[in-house]
């Protein structure tokens, strides 16, 4: 264990610690953060209300949207020159969510990736090789710092071009993967083309995290890699990775820091606190964080706790894995895709109408993303003249301008690639007064 001490901490020294905590915190945001005040006095609530982690109930939601509103720092509780690092992942539309990190917030971060890496099985003096994408993403800079932080020799990998990852983990004899599940495979795959054998293959342990996955995958990217994999969960919201992760003893629900970070789980229609073990909505209160601190993060994520003892000696609560999301959020290849960001995305190509529809599956190994939409009268009759005058060249050649700048608007400001087909107007289903039809998710992942 990374910190054994707190990370075995006694329940009840836990609990007197987390109220402690929210009080300070809750008064801290409530100096401030001005939009939060605000909240809480359009609920009543005075800081003196919340003497304990019992009295969170009392207290109101924070969403995404809270974040969007408050573009870009709204919501931050330091001046930004207290700032360390930024980093920033998906919003809903066109715009990210922007989070901050003072100091002492990066070191904090350092520690959860520390102790996430050191329940999978890593060491001081293991090789790292950190294939999370470095960058506005949380994933690729948090286990850098965390592997540091635990002693390890960290190998800077980054995302893509996966034939040299193969060779930097074989010439280097890396022992610990950090990267997306889905990657995870794309490296086993590989290994298999570069003729060695998951018995060949060095990794050991693997942590995998930031998209849903599952024990079926989990079988498979052991048996191709030769090694263990564990879950490790977060948001960038709340830290990035390491708000939970699986021990690799059990591998059965992953911890929480739960001395940073308060879980509860609610109910995702009526928002009330559901008992230990049932499936509702994880919803995060942040108690030691000093940049953003937030109160009652609706994560959207869908899981449930378990209280019980685990056999790797660890205190904390667990949580099952991610079982969905209450929003439309989509992960793609480990990217975070809301319809409503591809629709702001193509909304300013010429040529198209605002009907669409999202296909995702997954046949090979890699999600596939495919993006259906309709043509504009317009256009559409444009190309259907050409096509009957014979001038088949020139409405080949305008189909594929318009599906050229579809592909590139959705690649620019969604950052995935996706394959776009045109369709002819009024092809896609119209609302029938409910909600639009608009993804349609093949993959089974549950
Ligand atoms: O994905 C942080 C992260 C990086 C976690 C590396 C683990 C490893 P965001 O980009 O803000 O942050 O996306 C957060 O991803 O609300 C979940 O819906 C999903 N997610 C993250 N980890 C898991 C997981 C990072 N282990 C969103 N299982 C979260 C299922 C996950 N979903």
């Amino acid at each position: 264990m990374f910190e054994p001490g707190l990370e075995t901490m006694d329940r009840g020294a836990l609990d007197e610690l987390q109220s402690a905590r929210l009080r300070e915190m809750v008064a801290r945001v409530y100096q401030r953060v001005p939009p939060m005040r605000e909240r809480l006095e359009d609920a009543s609530i005075r800081p003196s209300d919340i003497q304990g982690i019992s009295d969170l109930h009392k207290l109101p939601f924070t969403r995404k949207t809270d974040l969007r509103d408050n573009y870009p720092f709204g919501l931050f509780a330091v001046d930004t020159k207290e700032l360390a690092r930024i980093h920033a992942s998906s919003g809903t539309t066109g715009k990210p969510t922007v989070v901050g990190y003072t100091r002492a917030d990066l070191d904090l971060f350092a520690a959860m990736c520390a102790r996430a890496l050191a329940a999978s099985g890593a060491g001081p003096g293991m090789i790292l090789h950190n294939a999370y994408g470095y960058g506005l993403f949380t994933g690729g800079l948090g286990f850098h710092a965390g592997g540091e932080r635990l002693g390890m020799v960290v190998v800077p990998a980054s995302a893509g071009m996966t034939e040299r990852q193969v060779m930097l983990m074989r010439d280097f004899h890396a022992q610990v993967l950090a990267c997306t599940p889905s990657y995870a495979l794309t490296i086993a795959a590989e290994f298999a083309r570069q003729g060695m054998s998951p018995e060949e293959a060095p990794i050991q342990y693997a942590i995998l995290g930031a998209e849903p996955w599952t024990e079926t995958m989990r079988a498979e990217i052991d048996s191709s890699l030769g090694a263990k994999s564990v879950n490790v969960y977060g948001l960038s919201e709340i830290i990035g990775p390491g708000v939970s992760y699986e021990c690799v003893e059990a591998r059965s629900g992953s911890h929480i820091n739960e001395d940073h970070f308060l879980a509860e789980v609610v109910d995702r229609d009526t928002g009330e606190q559901l008992p230990i073990g049932e499936e509702g909505v994880l919803v995060i209160t942040t108690l030691t964080k000093e940049a953003l601190p937030l109160i009652r993060y609706w994560t959207g994520d869908i899981t449930s706790l378990d209280r019980s003892r685990c056999s790797c000696g660890r205190s904390s609560a667990r949580m099952s894995m991610v079982k969905g999301r209450t929003d439309d959020m989509l992960i793609v290849r480990g990217i975070n895709v809301y319809p409503s960001q591809v629709e702001a995305a193509f909304g300013g190509v010429d040529g198209l109408t605002p009907y669409y529809r999202l296909l995702v599956d997954r046949t090979g190994i890699l999600d596939e993303l495919e993006v259906e939409v309709e043509l504009s009268e317009d256009v559409f009759r444009r190309v259907a003249a050409e096509f009957l005058s014979d001038e088949i060249v020139e409405a080949d050649h305008l189909l594929r301008r318009v599906r050229d700048m579809t592909q590139r608007a959705i690649r620019e400001n969604v950052g995935v690639s996706a394959k776009v087909t045109l369709l002819e107007p009024g092809r896609l289903p119209r609302s029938e007064g409910g909600k639009a039809q608009r993804v349609v998710d093949r993959r089974q992942l549950l």
